[in-house]
């Protein structure tokens, strides 16, 4: 047919290369960006005008490759809630991906026999909306490029944001799919984004003020200038916020997560070498896309102290706790806590044992946590990396908002509540919006770092890359906690946790790189590094 050709032959400049495979992982597809990556870009609009036709609403489509080096990119597709694409259509976004430039044409068909068949080809007659953004990276450029000829070529309406931060991103295609109902988002711009944040912040603000300042290492990434254009919308001074932006800097591509970001203080434990803070201050990364941030800060003799995102999901879940009870609504909503295996198992303790909430394992990667938090009417998820977000449900929004109040100490709780689902992200993860709701938890509690810390004492962990010849032979089940396959060798790593007081240990296949993680943590730091190095050998 016409449209058949069509496809064939706007895709022609964009071939694959010889011998390349894709697939869509755990952060939708990802690598070097002149490594056949445009072809992907193509075929990701023709899935993402498919996506809009099934679900009758906006798609849209994120370009970034977060925290990796400047010269890789990637991809991924947001239903229209602002969540991640449905995991049963990931296979035909590597099933496009994978075909030949002449042959989408007839791919994207079975594609619409498959998901937009009705007798009247109704569905595939429906008029398709995608909107796209891209973070800093300068290949993000060519990449819209190839995606839009796939668009054009199915003549589907689209507007390109330009440069967003992936949470941005996200945010305007809930606002667009929301308007005008009784669930709307907010306004689908980049100043509603900001807008909403503030007058939520300053709500929950009301009264207190923040202790000292906090400096933002932005991975010279694209939350660099998005953060300085929110602080138009903060207030400064007394109930206010005082951001120091470092490491915002655009304009070298080369420098892109280089020695500084949320990977990098995560990974190295370490501050960013070129961050200079006082004793005890408080500092924040965000990685190269702003939807993952980790805390931390040197004590007065140099110690680091790193405070991630299981840290963010106790802080968050301790202040909604409260809220509630203050609120009297507790008895009404089911508070929990979302985590994966790599949270630190001190923090796993904390939840259950202190603040006595249920906490519940899942497979890494924010699609897995999200839905299980999604079962909660306040589910806090976080990844340990920093990953994370706090939803409430229907239910929860509908009591918050409609109970009266009795007194004003229940009133201001109640208020305090309601500002907090207009602060933090319901759609996705959020570096900026987590770490002002963490600097608002942070003056309401009029705690230092040094407070936050000292709730619980981390296990001392290792997490280690270690390349195998074949990755696949690794299966993990139980929320990944436990190898099935190669056989019997997670007996022989159950062998050598018992050797450790509170060793635990497990190993993975990763779902973004070519290697095995294993994960040690244990009582101390030397019995913790005993472990990860004999599991390693294992793996090896
Ligand atoms: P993999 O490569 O599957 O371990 C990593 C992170 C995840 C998540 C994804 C997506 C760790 C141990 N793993 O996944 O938490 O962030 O990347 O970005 O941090
Ligand atoms: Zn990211």
């Amino acid at each position: 047919s016409d449209l058949i050709e069509a496809i064939n032959k706007a895709a022609e400049p964009f071939p694959i290369p010889d011998g390349k495979e894709y697939g869509y992982g755990t952060a939708g597809f990802r690598m070097k960006a002149n490594a056949g990556l445009d072809h992907v870009m193509y075929t990701v609009g023709l899935i993402a005008a498919a996506r809009s036709k099934k679900r009758n609403a906006t798609i849209g489509v994120m370009i970034t490759a977060s925290h990796n080096p400047a010269e890789d990119n990637g991809v991924k597709l947001v239903d229209p809630m602002g969540d991640m694409l449905e995991q049963s259509w990931e296979k035909y976004a590597t099933t496009l991906a994978n075909t030949p430039s002449d042959k989408l044409g007839q791919a994207y068909e079975d594609l619409v026999n498959e998901e937009l068949v009705d007798e009247l080809r109704q569905i595939h007659d429906r008029p398709a909306k995608v909107v796209f953004g891209r973070d800093t990276r300068p290949s993000g450029v060519a990449l819209v490029k190839a995606m839009k000829a796939a668009l054009d070529a199915l003549k589907v309406d689209y507007t390109d944001y330009g440069i967003l931060t992936t949470p941005q991103l996200h945010y305007i295609v809930r606002c667009i799919n929301t308007k005008g109902t009784a669930y709307e988002f907010g306004e689908p711009t980049e100043e509603g984004y900001y807008k909403k944040m503030a007058s939520a912040f300053k709500v929950l603000m009301h009264g207190r003020s923040i202790q000292g300042s906090v400096t933002v290492d932005c991975a010279n990434g694209v939350g660099g200038p998005k953060l300085r254009e929110l602080l138009k919308y903060l207030p400064t001074g007394q109930g206010g916020i005082d951001i120091k932006v470092v490491n915002d800097d655009v304009s070298k591509p080369e420098i892109l997560n280089y020695e500084c970001g949320a990977d990098y203080v995560k990974t190295k434990q370490r501050a960013p070498p070129n961050i200079s803070v006082g004793p005890n201050e408080r500092c924040a990364s965000l990685d190269g896309d702003a939807d993952r941030v980790v805390y931390y800060y040197t004590d007065a003799s140099g110690n680091f102290t790193l405070l991630d995102g299981d840290r963010i999901a106790t802080l968050g879940a301790v202040f909604l706790a409260d809220m509630t009870r203050t609120a009297g609504i507790d008895e009404k909503l089911k508070i929990g806590i979302v985590q994966t295996a790599y949270a630190n198992g001190a923090s796993t303790e904390y939840v259950e044992k202190v603040l006595k909430l249920p906490v519940e394992c899942t497979n890494t990667g924010v699609k897995h946590l999200h839905h299980a938090a999604a079962r909660y009417d306040i589910g806090v998820y976080f990844e340990a990396n920093g990953h994370g977000t706090i939803l409430f449900s229907e239910n929860a929004i509908r009591t918050i908002r409609g109970t009266e109040p009795k007194s004003p100490g229940q009133k201001h709780a109640l208020d305090s509540l309601s500002a907090c689902i207009d602060l933090i992200n319901q759609a996705v993860g959020d570096a900026i919006s987590d770490m002002l709701f963490a600097e608002v938890v942070l003056a309401h509690k009029t705690w230092t770092p040094e407070n936050w810390k000292n709730t619980y004492i981390d296990l001392p962990n290792y997490l280690r890359r270690v390349e195998v010849p074949d990755r696949r032979i690794f299966v993990a089940v139980d929320a990944e906690r436990k190898l099935q396959s190669p056989k019997g060798m997670q007996e022989q790593i159950d062998n050598l946790v018992r050797l450790y007081v509170k060793g635990r240990s497990f190993v993975r296949a990763s779902g973004t790189e070519d290697a095995v993680r294993v994960y040690a943590e244990a009582a101390t730091r030397t019995e913790a590094g005993k472990l990860a190095s004999s599991v390693e050998e294992l793996v090896k």
